[in-house]
């Protein structure tokens, strides 16, 4: 948790620097995010990801330069092996995730390989049509799926309670017949022993279980958002005490404490350097692995991209 909260301090002093174009910080979310990842079973689970884990990669133990590469804009998904990995390139697209991890676990279910799938998505994305159809089909074939879902308070400017009727994202799982269980986000254990009772039931032929952490966002959407035009500071700092990090520090001695911002401070500066020395890819990728058979469409871009380049 704290290799990802230092990361993320990293991440935006590099787009300060102008190093990254933008960043979405996870500030505040490091438990539910560690707690759930570190549920999965690397062997054959799958996560599915948004745009804001930077503490799920930590915690699946993902090349964290490779996987920044992404904010780095030097490629589409990252510059690690999500298969690999088990990690699935980082999707800005809300809702996105949910779609792709049902699918996965339809797949995990026919060759019954008994790994389950894991997706993120946040409180504003549970009102997208696509989650709502992914929920309703994994509940139907019973996929070995868990909906993780982190409800921060925010979908940018917007409050959940102007988001989610009847206030709970958890509570719309009955519908779908699947079980549904909202956590305390910020309580790594509580968030881990929930993830690893829903991998559990999923990977049995339980079918899903869609899991709302409830937690905050203590930092901006994004580097470019200024979330003092929406929500007060009294409400940022009834959050910052109950901080996860504060709350996971509790647990531990002092001694231990150091050895843990000790062990952050060289891993995050690891990063910044395998970060800064990573080299673009040819600029010719970028048409390449869009389809198997490139489209017309695509080839004429590809001419024009090169015209360009040449004049
Ligand atoms: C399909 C789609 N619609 C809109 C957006 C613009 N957008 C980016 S993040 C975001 C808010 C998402 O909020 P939430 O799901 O709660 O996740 P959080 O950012 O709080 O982690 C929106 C509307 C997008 N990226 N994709
Ligand atoms: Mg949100």
């Amino acid at each position: 948790m704290l290799v990802a909260r230092r990361l993320d301090e990293e991440a935006i002093a590099l787009q300060r620097q102008g190093v990254l174009p933008a960043y979405a910080p996870a500030k505040g979310q490091e438990a539910a995010q560690v707690g759930s990842a570190a549920a999965l079973d690397l062997s054959r689970d799958f996560a599915f990801p948004c745009y804001r884990e930077l503490g799920v990669a930590v915690a699946m133990g993902v090349d964290l330069a490779g996987y920044l590469a992404t904010h780095l804009n030097l490629w589409h998904g990252g510059l690690y092996d999500p298969r690999a990995s088990r990690l699935a390139p980082f999707n800005a697209v809300v809702g996105g995730p949910v779609t792709h991890a049902v699918g996965w676990a339809m797949g995990a279910k026919l060759d019954d390989t008994g790994g389950a799938a894991i997706t993120y998505f946040g409180d504003g994305a549970s009102s997208q049509g696509d989650v709502h159809e992914a929920m309703n089909f994994a509940g139907v074939y019973r996929l070995p799926v868990v909906f993780f879902c982190q409800n921060n308070g925010w979908a940018i400017s917007v409050p959940t309670s102007e988001q989610v009727a009847g206030g709970s994202v958890a509570a719309r799982a009955a519908g779908y017949g699947i079980e549904g269980v909202r956590v305390d986000g910020n309580d790594v254990a509580a968030v881990f022993e929930a993830t690893r009772a829903a991998l559990d039931r999923a990977r049995d032929g339980g079918g899903p279980t869609v899991i709302e952490a409830m937690t905050y966002r203590l930092g901006p959407h994004s580097t470019s958002d200024d979330p003092g035009r929406y929500r007060s500071l009294d409400d940022e700092r009834a959050w910052a005490e109950r901080d996860p990090l504060l709350r996971a520090a509790r647990q531990l001695t002092a001694e231990q404490v150091a050895a843990a911002e000790e062990h952050a401070a060289t891993a995050v500066s690891q990063v910044r350097a395998d970060l800064l020395a990573l080299a673009a890819p040819p600029a010719e990728d970028l048409f390449s692995f869009v389809y198997r058979e490139p489209t017309t469409a695509l080839l004429e871009q590809q001419r024009a991209w090169k015209e360009s380049l040449d004049a």
